[in-house]
């Protein structure tokens, strides 16, 4: 045989082109993509007849918890890198990115790193990396920037809030000085947490402890400020960051702003904030706990919309999950554990911040048909490689130079429509935030270097557990420092 993988009669989608267009797999590699019926005389061990439907590089996730502690609160997120990775790989996500979690109490990030590969080593059914979460940024944290980059590791998160991880400005400033040296990417969890703990306080004296009151807690403000002074300093550093989790239109302002002035100011958006509202925390009983997460569901619908918009202005760089699962139904660690004998009710500050999602954020994106296809893919796909150093080897279709990581779509008319329900995901989370919302796109097949992992008709879940490798990443190949070389810190 010529070839390991044939697909045949796809319309091909990249972050570029969109054609129709037939591709060979050798390997674990994209061999060659050709004009559709070029590879009718090719001989191939087995081939995928796409009936017309898009073909697409395999998702990357670049915002993924699995296995970590909660930010406050006792034991972990609910799923491991076994559950998380299978969710994944079943909703077409080939590639993720989690966090490797150093507590304030830890001098050191190499021992975060190690500890957080041993945990993902032989279980993921995906290609994995690690951002570390710098909790406590201490001269020898900082020493260790380059070793992390000699690691394959070119990103790191921090945090403007919760007691836990809080940095204050001039640890970010630490922070962004090595990070610029080392062409190390700074993700941004951007709320004010002082105004959170102050909003906090008012509504307890109130009594006021619903689930809902998370949502008044965090208000907008909280992250209007932190992002546009996250981009002051970086700005001040001249270093480039992201920030996370965006859900707050005069927070994407300001970032657009900052874009437009030409500063390397990047952001993410999430499925919850297209999709949630204020509504979705205000449901009878403890039922609104399911859709706690920070930043909060916003306002209204015209927040929403105005997510949707920044995605397709692209002031949003990339779309992540933020899988940040909590179970419901656990009264130890997980929703329901807020609920206590003061609070019989629960109170909404002690709900784990997060939900599940790393399954459904390509199914539920693409369905709603309003982005443009090269967007759809270079925001959940392209961008999250390039801006992380993984392009072109994942996240891309290139010939001798990209995975074979491919996800095949159904048809048009070709998928029955149907509800989400929880029972259908492959996580370890006993619900979604988005049951009952209708279905109308799911990857038919999913393939990860060159082999089928899912077929949704034919056994579902194929990939076998410990497939999925570490991969090594490269500075970032979108962002970087405005003058390298001949920069100072302004003094
Ligand atoms: N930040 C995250 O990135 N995920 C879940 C909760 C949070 O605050
Ligand atoms: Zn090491
Ligand atoms: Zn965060
Ligand atoms: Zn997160």
């Amino acid at each position: 045989t010529d070839y390991d993988l044939i697909i045949v009669n796809g319309v091909v989608v990249t972050d570029t082109d969109i054609a129709e267009l037939d591709i060979a797999v050798k390997g674990e590699q994209i061999a060659k993509i050709v004009p559709k019926g070029q590879l009718k005389d090719a001989k191939a061990a087995r081939t995928i007849d796409a009936e017309g439907g898009y073909v697409m590089p395999g998702g990357v996730d670049a915002h993924v918890h699995l296995q970590e502690p909660p930010l406050f609160g006792k034991g972990s997120t609910a799923d491991n890198y076994e559950t998380g990775s299978r969710s994944a790989v079943c909703g077409g996500t080939t590639t993720m990115v989690t966090f490797a979690p150093q507590k304030k109490s830890e001098d050191t990030l190499l021992d975060t790193l190690h500890a957080t590969h041993a945990k993902a080593k032989d279980v993921c059914y995906i290609d994995y990396s690690f951002h570390l979460l710098v909790g406590n940024p201490s001269e020898r944290a900082l020493s260790e920037f380059k070793t992390l980059r000699e690691e394959g590791i070119s990103s790191l998160k921090i945090y403007m809030t919760y007691e836990a991880l809080q940095l204050h400005d001039g640890q970010i400033l630490d922070v962004l000085l090595e990070a610029r040296k080392q062409q190390i990417t700074t993700m941004v969890h951007a709320e004010n947490g002082q105004v959170i703990d102050w909003m906090t306080a008012q509504l307890e004296k109130k009594k006021m402890f619903a689930p809902k009151y998370h949502g008044t807690s965090h208000p907008p403000m909280a992250e209007t400020e932190a992002t546009y002074r996250a981009i002051c300093l970086s700005e001040f550093m001249d270093t480039p960051i992201l920030i996370v989790h965006v859900s707050t239109p005069a927070a994407a302002a300001h970032i657009k702003s900052a874009q437009d002035r030409g500063l390397p100011i990047y952001a993410e958006t999430c499925p919850q904030y297209l999709f949630l509202t204020k509504k979705d925390l205000d449901q009878p009983g403890f039922e609104g706990a399911k859709c706690v997460c920070s930043p909060p569901p916003r306002e209204s619908e015209a927040d929403c919309d105005d997510i949707w918009e920044g995605l397709a202005n692209g002031t949003f760089t990339i779309l992540s999950s933020d899988h940040c699962p909590f179970r419901y139904d656990d009264a130890e660690m997980g929703k329901k554990s807020s609920v206590s004998e003061q609070y019989p009710l629960g109170h909404f500050k002690y709900i784990p911040n997060g939900c599940p999602g790393i399954e459904t954020r390509l199914s539920l994106t693409l369905g709603e048909d309003r982005l443009d296809l090269k967007k759809f893919v270079e925001v959940t796909s392209a961008n999250p490689a390039k801006l992380y150093g993984l392009w072109p080897r994942k996240g891309g279709l290139i010939e001798g130079q990209s995975d074979a990581d491919i996800n095949i779509w159904y048809p048009p008319g070709k998928m029955q429509e149907y509800i989400l329900t929880n029972d259908m995901l492959h996580h370890d989370v006993d619900y979604s935030p988005f049951e009952g919302r209708t279905l109308k796109q799911w990857p038919r097949y999913t393939v990860l270097r060159g082999q089928i992992v899912w077929d949704k008709e034919n056994g579902g879940l194929l990939g076998k557990k410990g497939y999925g490798q570490f991969v090594k990443r490269d500075a970032s190949s979108l962002a970087g420092p405005r003058k390298a070389g001949e920069w100072e810190i302004p003094l």
